[in-house]
C-alpha cells in the first residue's frame, strides 16, 4: 500500500508509504491519497487528520520524477485528470495537520501547504526545486505559498529553488512549530486531540471561511462568515457549548 490509512478514535492518520523513494508521489500513491482523503471527508466519526511520511528521512520528496512527471508530459493533451486531492480538486473542510518528518520538497511541500497546521522536525528541509527541473510547482505551490507566507519570501523559495531549513521555515511563518524529530508525531497527536475537543462543525466552518474568504473582498468575506455562523446557530453543538459554559464543565460535542 502506497498510503496507509488508519483511524484512531476521531483522528485519521494518512501516511505516505514509499520510504525507499523518499515518499515520492507516484500515480498509485496519488490515487490512494485521493481515496483516503475522501474517506476522511465522508466519515462522520473522523474530526481531524494527520498526514505524514513513512520512515525517518522524508515527509515527501514530491512528485515521482521517474514515473508521474514523465507520464504527465505524455498525456498532457489527453482528457485525463489527476485524481482529486487537497492539492487540487478536492474540497475538504475538516482540519488537517502536516507532521513534517524530514525532506519536504516540491509536491511534498505543496501537500503540507494544503494542510492547515504544519509541525516540522528540526532536521526538515523544505523547498520547491521544480524550477531547476524546468517545471513549476504545479500542485498549488505558486498559489498557496504566497498566500501562506510573504510574497517576498515565496518568490525567493519558488524562483531560486533552494530548500530552507526548519528554523527558517518557522521564522517566515511557513510552519507552526519546530520540534525534535522524535516528537513530531507526539505534538501532531496533541494538536489533533485538541481539534477533537473543540466544536467540530465550528472548526470546519472556520476552515471554510478562511479558505474561501481569502479570495473575497472584505465585504463578501464578512457575508460568507455570517452565513456560516448562522449555519452553526441552533446546532446541537452550539447549544451544548453554551450549556457547558453555564454548567462550568467541558462540552461534549457530537458534530450535530
Ligand atoms: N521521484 C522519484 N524518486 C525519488 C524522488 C522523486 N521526487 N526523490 C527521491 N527519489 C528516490 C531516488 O531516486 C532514490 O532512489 P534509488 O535509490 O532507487 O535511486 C531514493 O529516492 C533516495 O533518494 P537519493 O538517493 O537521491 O537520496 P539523497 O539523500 O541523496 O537525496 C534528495 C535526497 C536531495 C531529496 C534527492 O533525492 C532529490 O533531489 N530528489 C528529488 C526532489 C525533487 O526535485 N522534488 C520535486 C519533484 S517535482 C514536483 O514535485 C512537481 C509537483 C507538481 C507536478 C504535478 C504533476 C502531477
Amino acid at each position: 500500500m502506497a498510503i496507509i490509512f488508519e483511524k484512531k478514535e476521531k483522528v485519521a492518520y494518512i501516511t505516505i508509504n514509499r520510504p525507499e523513494a523518499l515518499n515520492a508521489l507516484d500515480l498509485q500513491t496519488v490515487k490512494e491519497l485521493s481515496q483516503a482523503l475522501m474517506e476522511f471527508r465522508d466519515d462522520d466519526g473522523l474530526w481531524a487528520g494527520i498526514i505524514t511520511g513513512a520512515g525517518d528521512k522524508a515527509f515527501s520528496a514530491g512528485a515521482d520524477l521517474k514515473t508521474l512527471v514523465p507520464f504527465m508530459g505524455e498525456i498532457k493533451d489527453k482528457p485525463w485528470q489527476v485524481p482529486p486531492t487537497i492539492l487540487r480538486g478536492l474540497e475538504l473542510w475538516k482540519p488537517l495537520i502536516a507532521a513534517i518528518n524530514g525532506l519536504t520538497l516540491g509536491g511534498g511541500l505543496e501537500l503540507a501547504l494544503a494542510c492547515d497546521l504544519r509541525i516540522a522536525s528540526e532536521n526538515a528541509l523544505l523547498g520547491t526545486p521544480e524550477v531547476g527541473l524546468g517545471v513549476l510547482p504545479g500542485w498549488g505551490g505558486t498559489q498557496r505559498l504566497p498566500r501562506v507566507i510573504s510574497r517576498c519570501k515565496a518568490a525567493e523559495i519558488l524562483l531560486l529553488g533552494m530548500p530552507i531549513d526548519a528554523q527558517e521555515a518557522y521564522r517566515i511563518g511557513l510552519v507552526n512549530k519546530v520540534v525534535p524529530a522524535a516528537q513530531v508525531m507526539e505534538v501532531a497527536e496533541q494538536w489533533a486531540s485538541q481539534l477533537c475537543r473543540v466544536g467540530p462543525l465550528a472548526a470546519r466552518a472556520i476552515k471554510e471561511a478562511m479558505s474561501r474568504g481569502v479570495e473575497f473582498t472584505l465585504e463578501h468575506g464578512l457575508k460568507l462568515e455570517w452565513e456560516l455562523e448562522m449555519g452553526l446557530f441552533g446546532t446541537e453543538d452550539m447549544q451544548e457549548g453554551i450549556k457547558s459554559f453555564a454548567e462550568k464543565r467541558r462540552p461534549k460535542f457530537q458534530g450535530k
